[in-house]
């Protein structure tokens, strides 16, 4: 099944579903092995792992290799931060092309200006542009596809500009008509009262997807019964590797040698793993021999 047929399923699969965020192609495959069925290609995470910020200074192009390498390396299908799009109607078209070509399943483009800003630093910048704009971009990815199973899933940051739900409503509706194939809620708070009280008067028009980062404690039940089709889980393996990477650098500092830290790192083994470094042997074995052989048929001609 392509990966793209598979998001589509995924959304309306009538489950909730969960995708867990990757930055590069390691991540995405380890992703993948932990049973995943999707993955949220970042750009909060994938332009932190660059050493910046998420606000669109790394280039679309930029975002793309690393996005092509993350699907050169994964079977399961790859939903892509659009952010805004990165320009208007005609760079999403581009982008869209340049995503197929990729086999990335799906992107996600939000409502903010270009360049936008990560939704939860607090400075200034955080401007909607216009439904009409915005619905504009969705239009163009739904015209410009050619895969008919590519997902675009329109988020509106309605409510992390400080507006009130009927804005983000009546702004996903607009979404949903302008060819939408789901839509993201995104919610700042510390509860999900905001998204679930968005959910009832959605009335199930087309998939919600969310982004539980600041009400993670919300019981997955909550998300259940408030027919959430997606959850995107969007920071948690960058997170991981901090956190990871400092106490490891930690201890081989205090310590002068790695012995302490043995437990906390993976095996050279385990990188070979997960490059797969095997499938290169068995290639090896095939064309090496097959090299030999040509060269002793060679050599026989010759005598
Ligand atoms: C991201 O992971 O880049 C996102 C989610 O867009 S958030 O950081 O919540 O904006
Ligand atoms: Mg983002």
């Amino acid at each position: 099944m392509p990966k793209s047929n598979s998001i589509k399923n995924i959304l309306q699969s009538g489950r909730l579903e969960f995708f867990l965020e990757a930055h590069n192609a390691l991540s995405a495959r380890i992703v993948e092995e932990a049973g995943f069925s999707g993955i949220w290609a970042s750009g909060l995470t994938s332009s932190a792992s660059l050493g910046l910020r998420d606000c669109n200074e790394a280039s679309w192009t930029q975002t793309l290799d690393i996005l092509e390498f993350m699907s050169d390396h994964t079977s399961i299908p790859i939903l892509f931060d659009g952010d805004s799009g990165f320009g208007n109607f005609n760079n999403v078209r581009r982008l869209v092309k340049k995503l197929e070509q990729r086999q990335i399943a799906g992107v996600c483009l939000e409502d903010k200006e270009y360049p936008k800003k990560n939704s939860f630093i607090a400075s200034e910048g955080q401007a909607l542009i216009s439904a009409g704009e915005f619905a504009s971009k969705i239009k163009a990815v739904k015209d410009t596809q050619i895969d008919p199973h590519f997902c675009v899933v329109a988020r509106t940051e309605a409510l992390i500009t400080g507006n009130d739900i009927n804005e983000a409503l009546d702004r996903c509706y607009m979404y949903h008509q302008a060819g939408a194939d789901a839509v993201l809620i995104h919610s700042k708070k510390k509860t999900a009262d905001e998204i679930i009280s968005f959910t009832r008067q959605w009335n199930n028009l087309c998939p919600v997807v969310i982004v539980p980062t600041t009400y993670d404690k919300t019981p997955i039940s909550a998300f259940e019964e408030a027919n959430i089709s997606l959850v995107l889980w969007a920071n948690h393996m960058l997170r991981a590797s901090i956190e990871g990477m400092k106490k490891v650098a930690a201890s081989i500092f205090a310590h002068k040698t790695p012995i302490a830290a043995d437990n906390m790192i993976a095996p050279l083994e385990e990188i070979f793993r997960l490059q797969n470094v095997s499938e290169l042997e068995e290639a090896e074995h095939i064309y090496y021999s097959y090299a030999k052989d040509i060269d002793f048929l060679k050599a026989q001609r010759a005598a």
